[in-house]
């Protein structure tokens, strides 16, 4: 029996609610439910009960295994936000997507938040998303300020600059020849675009102001895709970079709700 947490911690009785659920609709009559104590941990008390808020719902990440989700789930330990996950397991031949995503969004793709009434895709958004409504404040520069300019950047040039390189490698890297007419460009813009964030971490350890922000946790996909497709013996920043995060409590912790995750320990 998988139980997923639901609703937020009593503060008059240390206890947490936690049960079975078997689709993202909250049960009516709801089925057996365990309370957990404050720690989370070990099950102390069974019962059943039939009266949930109808309007309760509990932000929820659709996580695809191995993939830019991982880092949605890293953001939530490392603020103490409680969420949900719906697992989604990659085809084991074409590494796509399950058909279940497309019936989240109609791109098919995770990471997808889903919150009261909003569906918010795009990992940069979604980041976004979590740090104005969860943050209180954390994990960002203040809005109207330089570092909060600079935070802006790093969140959209992620995605829609760094990724593109790596893509074009592993799209390629499939090709019959191996792409070879184009490595040298794609290897010119990776070393391009790894040497920029290498260059940003020569004398800080965070990519914003020195402070570890939300843009880390969206940068981190890059760095980590980059050491299995193309190395990162030349970015030495960068690979103490991943060393830092991966060291960080919240990010284990993420790895333990999420599961396997190929591309960082
Ligand atoms: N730019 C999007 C990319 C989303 C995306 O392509 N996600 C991949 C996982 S890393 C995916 O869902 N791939 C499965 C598929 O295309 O079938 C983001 O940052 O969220």
């Amino acid at each position: 029996m998988t139980f997923i947490k639901y609703g937020r911690h009593d503060p008059l009785s240390f206890f947490a609610i936690y049960y079975d659920r078997h689709d993202h609709n909250l049960p009516a009559p709801i089925s057996e439910i365990v309370l957990l104590s404050a720690a989370g941990l070990t099950p102390t008390y069974n019962a059943l009960i039939t009266d949930v808020p109808e309007n309760d719902y509990m932000l929820t990440i659709h996580h695809l295994n191995n993939s830019r989700s991982q880092r949605v789930l890293w953001l939530l330990e490392e603020l103490g936000v409680e969420y949900d996950i719906r697992n989604y397991q990659r085809d084991s031949v074409t590494s796509l997507a399950p058909p279940e995503l497309f019936e989240v969004h109609p791109l098919g793709k995770s990471p997808v938040l889903t919150d009261d009434k909003n569906t918010v895709i795009e990992s940069g958004a979604i980041i976004d998303y979590i740090v104005r409504h969860y943050g209180g404040g954390r994990l960002a520069p203040q809005a109207g300020t330089s570092a909060y300019e600079n935070y802006l950047q790093w969140m959209h040039y992620a995605e829609g600059s760094a990724m593109l390189p790596l893509m074009l490698k592993m799209y390629t890297g499939r090709l019959p020849d191996g792409g070879e007419l184009l490595q040298p460009r794609i290897n010119s813009e990776l070393d391009n675009h790894l040497g920029f964030m290498d260059r940003a971490l020569e004398n800080q350890d965070w990519f914003v102001g020195n402070e570890f922000s939300a843009a880390d946790i969206q940068l981190s996909f890059v760095p980590q895709v980059g050491k299995l497709l193309y190395g990162l013996e030349n970015f030495s920043n960068l690979a103490a970079f991943l060393d830092r995060i991966h060291a960080r409590p919240a990010y284990q912790r993420a790895h333990e709700r999420g599961g396997p995750y190929a591309y960082g320990s």
